[in-house]
């Protein structure tokens, strides 16, 4: 069968504040921001420019004998390196010093310093290179959430998941390829919180995933130098063409106090939808006490409800997605 047909995120050259404001953000869509300033980082994160500005502070990665990192098996493990060495071994084909093979990949995805409470912020735990990365003002100061290194090996790939805040992904040194599905897209692509469980979205396994076809496929390539807006719950899949080095910026769109508070990755539901599913669930678990047949019935109709308060309405060049979102059993006969 036939896979995505692969739609080109837009790309806009010399995109300044303004135009990012007034005619970017406000379309939820993705888009690569060619040629923003991002400071002498550009061309100063040499691997032992990195390594010696980094220094030998301790940083969390994973570590994977394969390039495609796999969250439901997990064939990768967490290990501790000082960052300079870590740098290093990312940059390399094969590793004298290795956790599991002499051509493991690795990846950094960079923490605050107390874990579980602080976001990560490049300015707090790697100030020196902080410095040469030039924050896009895209947003107001007092939105920031979270800095965020993520450097990987060549051929490394993240698993498809969102996150619930607008993000700036910078690419600093090296090439990706980032791969997007729209929110409205969610129910094909077999979630499991919030990632999806189909792996490998080059060649995936339709037996398995049927529905998967019919998400749509946002494509790009990010140059050192881009920025990719990824939208909250945008869905994103990313695939380093080379040993890369990128910074990504989450701030908050939504009111401050929509937000999980006990939240450093910016991932978890904004309270409100949370409060939603588990009430979601308390509804499931009342049509518990009523046959199969009646359950079906009021099953169908809440469906219908759900559906009629919550979707949006979309013009017409997205009319299509309304019928190819919903799963096609509850609402073949309505009545
Ligand atoms: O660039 C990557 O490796 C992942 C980026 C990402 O997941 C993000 O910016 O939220």
């Amino acid at each position: 069968m036939a896979l995505q047909e692969k739609i080109p995120v837009p790309v806009f050259s010399e995109a300044g504040r303004e135009e990012f404001v007034r005619d970017i953000c406000p379309q939820r869509r993705p888009a690569v921001l060619r040629g923003a300033s991002l400071g002498p980082c550009l061309h100063k994160w040499t691997v032992d420019y990195l390594g010696q500005k980094g220094g030998d502070k301790e940083v969390k990665i994973h570590v994977s004998t394969v390039p495609q990192m796999d969250f439901l098996h997990k064939n990768f493990v967490y290990k501790t390196l000082p960052f300079n060495e870590f740098v290093k071994r990312a940059s390399e084909k094969k590793h004298s010093d290795f956790f599991l093979s002499e051509d493991e990949s690795y990846y950094l995805r960079s923490l605050g310093e107390d874990v579980r409470k602080e976001p990560a912020d490049l300015s707090k735990q790697f100030p020196d290179l902080a410095k040469d990365f030039h924050m896009p003002d895209f947003f107001e100061p007092d939105r920031f959430f979270s800095s965020v290194f993520r450097i990987s090996s060549r051929g490394l790939q993240l698993w498809t998941h969102y996150d619930v805040m607008d993000n700036l992904l910078a690419q600093v040194t090296g090439t990706k390829r980032v791969v997007l599905y729209s929110p409205q897209d969610a129910l094909h692509l077999y979630l499991s919180g919030d990632k999806s469980e189909v792996l490998d979205i080059d060649a995936p396994d339709l037996k398995r995933f049927p529905e998967f076809v019919k998400a749509k496929r946002y494509e790009c390539v990010l140059e050192p130098g881009d920025l990719l807006f990824i939208p909250a719950l945008w869905f994103h899949n990313t695939l380093a063409l080379q040993f890369g080095v990128g910074v990504n910026v989450f701030w908050r769109h939504l009111p401050a106090d929509s937000y999980d508070k006990k939240d450093p990755y910016g991932n978890k539901d904004p309270v409100a939808a949370t409060r939603a599913l588990q009430a979601l669930e308390r509804a499931l678990h009342t049509l518990d006490e009523l046959p199969d047949d009646y359950r079906d019935f009021y099953g169908r109709r809440m469906i219908q409800r759900i559906q009629t308060r919550t979707f949006c309405h979309r013009n017409a060049d997205t009319q299509q997605d309304s019928e190819t979102t919903l799963p096609s059993r509850p609402f073949t006969k309505p009545g």
